[in-house]
């Protein structure tokens, strides 16, 4: 693939076009479209603004109108060939007699692919994977919903030093701090589901809801699914009118997974308890591990993983460590630790 430093350029003017704060997250993915002229200058622009509207290489060329004519269209994913909310990206491209085309990530959603193909054999120049790595990591979820047909999941707990979530008596003040608690919202608010077990619903009565730093609930909420066979008392918060709630009758994390991607779900943050938690690790379901860990010790009381079923260390379940972050002081202090568990079969990588 020969690309022009104009089109790098382009293509990294299109990555921050994808990720135009305000977006709001749905099923789609974040996509930017930059049209250039022969001489590499930027035409038009066009990004893509959720589920139903246009999508960016369209929006571009309604901007470009007729100049769109003899125009490289350079863009962070291949167009699509398919008739979904909106029409085909290559038809659409073609009829504008767009010349080249220059895209990073190949499209991973078999419904939509094929835009690059159609293309060619159109006689379009057509180039692949300038900055791929970059814009699969803008649609990090959406890639993985659709490589392995199951939403991308993020397990959150947070924990004393010693492994525990509560005192022997259930008490569990500062294990997990007011800054540690902010912070929790802030990665709620990046993914589309939140996913606890009956049993929490029932004991913890959380609301699940993405709050601001003065506790009021933001506009955009996400879907509260509760799994489980136990039955929810009527009083519950969960199931107030804050935000949708689904209930998935199953104990079986791959069922419950299956059943959130019938709803287009692509990121599950999961913070369900030492249970829930164990069967999903026990099924190899958790891509990403955040912990909150405390600077104290109990000795005793709830530990903050159930039994994975692992009787001698060479079971052990290993993690690779991403991030260290001291967040808070004093007595507010959490070190947030993000890892990625070590999978016996590499992630799919371009
Ligand atoms: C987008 N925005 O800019 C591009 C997309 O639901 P539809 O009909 O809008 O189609 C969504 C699919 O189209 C999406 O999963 C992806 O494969 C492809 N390209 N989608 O939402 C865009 N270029
Ligand atoms: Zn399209």
């Amino acid at each position: 693939m020969t690309t022009s430093q104009a089109e790098r350029d382009a293509m990294r003017r299109a990555l921050a076009l994808a990720t135009t704060p305000g977006v709001p997250l749905g099923p789609n993915p974040r996509v930017g479209c930059v049209l250039l002229d022969d001489d590499g200058r930027v035409v038009a622009e066009g990004f893509h603004r959720g589920a139903g509207t246009p999508h960016a290489e369209a929006d571009a060329l309604a901007r470009a109108g007729s100049d769109a004519r003899g125009t490289t269209a350079v863009v962070t994913l291949e167009p699509c060939h398919h008739t979904g909310r909106t029409g085909p990206c290559s038809q659409a491209l073609l009829a504008a007699g767009v010349r080249r085309v220059v895209f990073a990530q190949a499209d991973p959603n078999p419904v939509a692919r094929g835009g690059g193909e159609a293309l060619r054999e159109a006689g379009v120049e057509v180039a692949e994977g300038l900055l791929a790595a970059e814009a699969r990591a803008v649609n990090r979820a959406w890639t993985f919903a659709h490589e392995h047909g199951r939403p991308f999941v993020t397990w959150k707990f947070a924990t004393t030093l010693d492994g525990r979530s509560a005192a022997a008596d259930g008490t569990s003040r500062w294990v997990s701090s007011r800054p540690a608690r902010v912070d929790t919202h802030r990665l709620r608010a990046l993914c589309d589901t939140i996913l606890v077990g009956t049993n929490t619903v029932v004991v913890d009565d959380p609301r699940l809801t993405v709050r601001d730093a003065d506790d009021r609930d933001l506009p955009v909420q996400l879907l509260r699914a509760v799994m489980g066979l136990r039955e929810l008392p009527d009083d519950r918060r969960v199931l107030d009118d804050a935000a949708e709630t689904v209930l998935l009758r199953t104990r079986d994390p791959h069922e419950a997974l299956a059943l959130l991607r019938a709803r287009e779900r692509q990121h599950v943050f999961l913070e369900g308890g030492p249970t829930l938690a164990a069967a999903f690790l026990a099924a190899g379901l958790v891509d990403e591990v955040v912990a909150y860990v405390a600077p104290m010790l109990l000795g005793s009381g709830r530990s903050s993983v159930g039994d994975l079923g692992i009787a001698t260390i060479a079971d052990a379940h290993h993690l690779d460590v991403v991030d260290v972050t001291v967040l808070g002081e004093g007595a507010e202090t959490n070190v947030r630790l993000t890892m990625t568990p070590q999978r016996p079969v590499p992630l799919q990588e371009d």
